[in-house]
């Protein structure tokens, strides 16, 4: 999961994997990379990670942005984050996949949600 901070990343992994992340109404509360197993049809299931925010100026190492970009590589798909009441949900995707594209262009040839 890649999104803002504060875009309920935690409260979705807490809903649907067994993970217990810390969820709070302040940016930052996830600090390192929660992983919850979410189960689904037919005794499958897949790893789910909850990366901490990231925000605009993540690729220059703002808000720890640096070390969250490196975690999300070690993932095969994203899933973007984004509250529905967000005023402008295209500007937050586009600030998203510029700091994945400027950090590392390759994240983007990964499936994206
Ligand atoms: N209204 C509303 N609030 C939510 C929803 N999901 C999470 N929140 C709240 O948003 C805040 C941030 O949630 P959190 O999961 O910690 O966000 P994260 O920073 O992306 O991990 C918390 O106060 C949550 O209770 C939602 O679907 N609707
Ligand atoms: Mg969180």
């Amino acid at each position: 999961m890649v999104g803002f901070p504060n875009a309920g990343k935690s409260t979705l992994l807490s809903v649907v994997s067994a993970a217990k992340p810390k969820i709070d109404n302040y940016p930052f509360t996830t600090l390192v990379p929660n992983l919850g197993i979410v189960s689904y049809r037919d005794n499958r299931s897949f790893v789910m990670a909850d990366i901490p925010g990231i925000i605009e100026g993540a690729h220059d190492g703002k808000g720890l942005g640096l070390r969250f970009l490196r975690h999300i590589e070690r993932n095969s798909m994203l899933l973007f984050m984004i509250p529905s009441d967000t005023e402008n949900i295209k500007k937050e995707f586009d600030i998203l996949l510029n700091e994945l594209a400027l950090y590392n262009p390759e994240l983007l040839d990964k499936k994206e949600f």
